[in-house]
């Protein structure tokens, strides 16, 4: 088995060949990719931080019922409430599983679905399958989580004080399901991939998007082939039903412990490529900028971080000298978790949550830990992770302008009545 090169020394030798001209930046003028790229090095002033969450009942561009209960509304996106985490299972049911639309919810036809693979870096023409093509090939099933980039985000500024663009996540953007459908490996071998393939780009049927003033078109985000080949799913079962609409239905790509851009929805088409791409999806976006960053960026994020989630609300009220059990969840995109520990006495003491389920690469962690709160008043929940790596939440994460890849531990606050 060859080792799949890592996306950084891949994306070097990309960003070199675009430089010479030899990649292509696919669906989008090269002018506006630089244009992107110059924005998103840019600093962001607090004020653009994030459109206000809302409470309501739905968003338009959702079809599922959005109650704020269970989700709080940011934009066109529906973060989970990680309190309506609390007493089920590892999987998140579909009905609380976090939205990341850039536009709206597309409903397409199951019948009339088609997935096209194209391109230079096929031995031959274009290729189509339809979901019934999809169902003869062999089934694989996976449990991973998905989990937005900018999970975290809105900690940037309220714990770290920093300016970031993006939407204002708290740690809700991440759901974790049981996923069913084909390797993305067998449909590329079906479609007749050659050797000479590098980069692999699928793209979904929602709507264009425009940001700025700018059409960045439909959103895709290529793959070095080699990670395409890997472990990646074009799914079609959510925990044992057919995907939903708000995510993916019919058929979505799952990219285990990868940014949730890379795991693209309402797939309709895949472009394989004999030269590299580039589209605003791996270029201005999903890299860092900022201080210690180039220019350019870093190279394209791959792997989620590390985090850890109190199932509770903000603001949580408990009974003094009443034993409360604490639930929570951790996970990490580079390994599984190996401990969580829990303070109640901000960062003095630590003491190791139970952890209550095997813990798995790409998949989380339920813990819980007792607290027998002592004094009345507002106090701080802290909970972190190590995972088999050896990493550690940090106190703190290294600044990026568009507030990527949060790891730092988060101060919950409660309150003890
Ligand atoms: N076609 C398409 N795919 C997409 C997106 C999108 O807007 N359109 N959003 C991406 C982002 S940024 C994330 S975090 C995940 C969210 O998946 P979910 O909405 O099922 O939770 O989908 C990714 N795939
Ligand atoms: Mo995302």
């Amino acid at each position: 088995m060859s080792p799949v090169p890592t996306e950084d020394a891949y994306d070097r030798i990309r960003m070199r060949q675009w430089s010479e001209g030899r990649a292509r930046s696919a669906g989008i003028e090269r002018r506006d990719l630089l244009k992107l790229i110059a924005a998103a090095s840019a600093a962001v002033p607090l004020a653009s931080v994030a459109a206000p969450a809302r409470a309501a009942d739905g968003l338009p561009g959702v079809v599922k019922p959005l109650p704020p209960e269970l989700f709080t509304l940011r934009g066109t996106n529906a973060e989970t409430n990680f309190a309506a985490l609390r007493g089920t299972g590892p999987l998140t049911p579909a009905d609380r599983f976090f939205v990341r639309n850039h536009t709206a919810t597309p409903l397409i036809d199951r019948a009339a679905w088609r997935l096209t693979v194209w391109g230079d870096g096929l031995r031959g023409g274009p290729v189509e399958f339809a979901l019934t093509d999809l169902l003869e090939l062999p089934a694989v099933t996976r449990t991973a989580f998905v989990e937005c980039a900018g999970n975290g985000r809105s900690f940037f500024t309220s714990q770290q004080g920093q300016a970031v663009g993006g939407t204002a996540w708290t740690l809700g953007a991440i759901g974790t399901a049981r996923w069913r459908g084909v390797r993305l490996a067998d449909v590329l071998r079906r479609a007749g991939t050659g050797r000479h393939a590098v980069d692999v780009l699928p793209r979904g049927l929602d709507a264009e998007v425009v940001t700025d003033g700018v059409n960045l078109g439909r959103v895709r985000r290529p793959l070095p082939v080699a990670k395409a080949l890997e472990d990646v799913l074009l799914a079609y079962e959510m925990n044992g039903e057919p995907l939903p609409p708000d995510h993916g239905s019919p058929v979505r790509l799952i990219v285990p412990s990868w940014v949730g851009i890379a795991s693209i929805k309402w797939v309709g088409d895949i472009e394989v490529s004999a030269e590299p791409l580039l589209t605003p999806w791996n270029t201005g976006l999903y890299r860092l900028f900022g201080p210690g960053h180039p220019p350019e960026g870093s190279a394209p994020l791959t792997r989620q971080t590390l985090k850890s989630a109190f199932e509770l609300a903000p603001g949580a009220a408990f009974p003094v000298h009443r034993r409360a059990p604490l639930t929570g969840r951790s996970w990490s995109g580079g390994a599984p978790v190996r401990t969580v520990e829990v303070s109640t006495d901000e960062g003095v003491r630590w003491r190791k949550a139970r952890l209550r389920d095997e813990p798995r690469a790409a998949s989380w962690v339920r813990w819980t830990a007792d607290w027998v709160p002592r004094e009345r008043g507002p106090a701080v929940l802290l909970a972190r992770a190590t995972d088999r790596s050896g990493r550690t939440q940090p106190v703190a994460t290294a600044h990026n302008t568009q507030g990527y890849l949060f790891d730092a531990v988060v101060r919950h606050p409660v309150v003890v009545n």
